[in-house]
C-alpha cells in the first residue's frame, strides 16, 4: 500500500442543494483501491469509504438501494432525527439480494446541521418470509421487515402452531461495515453557524475505517472458516488513504468533521502539538465549545473541529493514542493517521470560538421526568454473547421494557455495564444528555448519541445516566452497542415511542 498521498475528501454522493435529492446506493461486491492496493470488499459505489450524503434541513431525500449481495441488507442513517417508521429509518426493514428499496427521509427544518453517517444495519443475513411487507409503494422492490412481529406485542404467525424458541441468529452488521458498506451523510453546514469570519474556511470530513486483509487480498470477513477479531493488526485508513498528507497554511483555520465509521474498533485522536476546538458532537451543535488535546471516537462517534495550523511552516502527525477498551476488550496501538503539512503564504489569523453554538439544544437538567429505566449490558465469559436485561436481541422479540415511552415526555435511564469492557451505547432517532457518568455529573455541553458505559471494576458495575426528551416520531426506537460484533451477537434491544 502506498502511503503519504494528497489528503482527498470522500467523493460526494450529490452536491445539489435541490430540495428533492435522489441518490442510488449499488451495494455489490467490489475490488476497490485501498491505498495502492487492489483489495475485495463490497461498496456502495466502487470506493471503499461510501460517497458522502449532503442533505438540507427541510429537504426529502430520495435513497434507493439496490442490493447485489449475495445476502440481505439494509440501511440505517445513524444520528437523524427522522421518522422510524415507513421506509425511512428502520432497521427492520430488509432489502433481500438481487432487489431494491427506496427510502425516503424527510428531514426536519429544525434538524441539528453536523455529522452523521450511514451503514448497513443488516439484522441477519436473510430476509423473513415474502408476505410481511411495511410499505405498499414498492413497485418491484421486494422488502419486508426483517422480523414479521410488531414489538407491541402478540404475534402474527399464520400456522397457529406454537414454536419452540427460535435460535439465536446473529447480524451481519460487523461483516458489511468492515466489507466497506458505511459512509458520511452531512446535514446542513455548520460553518453557517460559526462568527462571520469563520463561515468560510475550508471543510474537510474525515472517515475513520480500519481494514483487515486476508492473505488472498480480500478484506476479512465472518464466514464458516474465518472470522473477524476486531483485537487484530489492521490497517487504519483515512477516507481509504493510508497516511495521506494534509495541507494547511501557517495560521489557516479548518473544520474537520471526524467519523469513526468503522465496524469495531475506537480511535484516541490527537494531532501532535495541538489542541482540537470541539464544536459539534454526534452532529450536534455544542452548548459550550471546548478545547480537547485528544477525543475518544468509538465506532459511530463524531466530532465537528476546528483546527488552526501553526504560524510557522512544519508538520505533525493525527494519530490514534494507544488505547484499551478494558480487559476483557482490545488493545489498540499507538498508529499514525494523518500527516499535517503546513506551508505556503501566512494566513489572516481568524478569532476563536468559544461559548454556546447557535442552535445547540437545550439542557435536560431541570427537565421533569416521567419514567426511569435501568438497562443492564452484559457479556458472556468468553466474550461471544451478548446480552441487554439478560437477553440476547432476536428479530422476533418485544421490548426490553414492559412500557412504552410516550411522546412529548423526558425520560432517565440508568446504563449499567457488568463486563469487562466498554461498550458504546447508541440509541437511534433522538439523541441523548449525558447526565453522570461512574457517578460523576456531567456538566451539560451537548446532546449526543453515542456514550461509552465504562466496564465494570472491583466488582461494581460501569454506570452512565442519560436523559432522552422525547418530542416527536412514534415508533421503535433501536438501542445498542455500537461494536458491531456486540449488535450482532445480541446486545441490541429497542423502546417503542407512543403518542
Ligand atoms: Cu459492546
Amino acid at each position: 500500500m502506498v502511503a503519504g498521498r494528497p489528503f482527498q475528501d470522500p467523493a460526494d454522493a450529490d452536491t445539489s442543494a435541490a430540495q428533492r435529492i435522489t441518490i442510488t446506493l449499488d451495494a455489490h461486491r467490489t475490488r476497490f483501491d485501498l491505498a495502492g492496493r487492489k483489495v475485495w470488499g463490497q461498496s456502495y459505489n466502487g470506493s471503499f469509504v461510501a460517497p458522502t450524503i449532503r442533505v438540507a434541513p427541510g429537504s426529502a431525500v430520495t435513497i434507493r438501494l439496490v442490493n447485489h449481495l449475495t445476502v440481505a441488507t439494509n440501511l440505517h442513517f445513524h444520528g437523524l432525527h427522522v421518522a422510524p417508521t415507513g421506509v425511512s429509518d428502520d432497521p427492520f426493514l430488509c432489502v433481500a439480494p438481487g432487489k431494491s428499496l427506496t427510502y425516503r427521509l424527510a428531514i426536519p427544518k429544525d434538524h441539528p446541521q453536523g455529522t452523521f453517517w450511514y451503514h448497513s444495519h443488516a439484522m441477519g443475513t436473510t430476509c423473513p418470509k415474502p408476505g410481511q411487507m411495511v410499505a405498499d409503494d414498492m413497485d418491484d422492490d421486494m422488502s419486508g421487515p426483517m422480523s414479521g412481529m410488531s414489538g407491541m406485542g402478540g404475534t402474527t404467525g399464520t400456522g397457529g402452531t406454537s414454536a419452540s424458541p427460535a435460535a439465536f441468529m446473529p447480524g451481519d452488521v460487523e461483516n458489511q461495515i468492515s466489507a466497506g458498506l458505511s459512509g458520511a451523510l452531512i446535514v446542513g453546514d455548520d460553518r453557517t453557524l460559526l462568527p462571520q469570519k469563520l463561515r468560510h474556511i475550508t471543510a474537510h470530513t474525515l472517515v475513520f475505517k480500519d481494514a483487515q486483509i486476508d492473505a488472498g487480498g480480500s478484506i476479512v470477513q465472518n464466514t464458516g472458516s474465518s472470522s473477524i477479531d476486531s483485537g487484530a493488526p489492521t490497517v487504519r485508513l483515512v477516507n481509504g488513504q493510508l497516511r495521506p498528507v494534509l495541507s494547511m497554511r501557517p495560521n489557516e483555520t479548518q473544520l474537520w468533521r471526524l467519523t469513526n465509521a468503522g465496524a469495531d474498533i475506537f480511535y484516541r485522536l490527537q494531532l501532535d502539538g495541538y489542541r482540537f476546538t470541539v464544536v459539534g458532537e454526534d452532529g450536534t451543535p455544542v452548548a459550550k465549545v471546548r478545547t480537547a488535546s485528544s477525543l475518544l471516537l468509538p465506532p459511530g462517534k463524531r466530532y465537528d473541529v476546528l483546527v488552526t495550523a501553526g504560524p510557522r511552516p512544519g508538520g505533525a502527525w493525527l494519530r490514534t493514542l494507544a488505547y484499551s477498551n478494558g480487559p476483557q476488550g482490545d488493545s489498540y496501538p499507538d498508529t499514525q493517521l494523518l500527516r499535517l503539512d503546513v506551508h505556503g503564504a501566512r494566513a489572516t489569523r481568524l478569532p476563536g470560538v468559544s461559548g454556546r453554538v447557535p442552535t445547540a439544544a437545550p439542557d435536560l437538567a431541570g427537565a421533569k421526568i416521567a419514567q426511569k429505566r435501568k438497562l443492564v449490558l452484559s457479556e458472556s465469559a468468553d466474550g461471544d454473547s451478548f446480552y441487554i436485561n439478560g437477553k440476547q436481541f432476536m428479530m422476533s422479540d418485544g421490548s426490553a421494557f414492559a412500557t412504552p415511552a410516550k411522546l412529548g415526555t423526558v425520560e432517565e435511564w440508568t446504563i449499567y455495564n457488568t463486563s469487562g469492557e466498554i461498550h458504546p451505547f447508541h440509541l437511534h432517532t433522538s439523541d441523548f444528555q449525558v447526565m453522570s457518568v461512574n457517578g460523576v455529573p456531567q456538566p451539560y455541553t451537548n446532546r449526543q448519541d453515542i456514550i461509552p458505559v465504562p466496564y465494570e471494576q472491583n466488582g461494581k458495575p460501569g454506570e452512565v445516566v442519560i436523559r432522552i426528551a422525547f418530542d416527536d416520531f412514534p415508533g421503535r426506537y433501536m438501542f445498542h452497542c455500537h461494536i458491531a460484533a456486540h449488535e450482532d451477537n445480541g446486545m441490541m434491544s429497542f423502546i417503542d415511542v407512543v403518542r
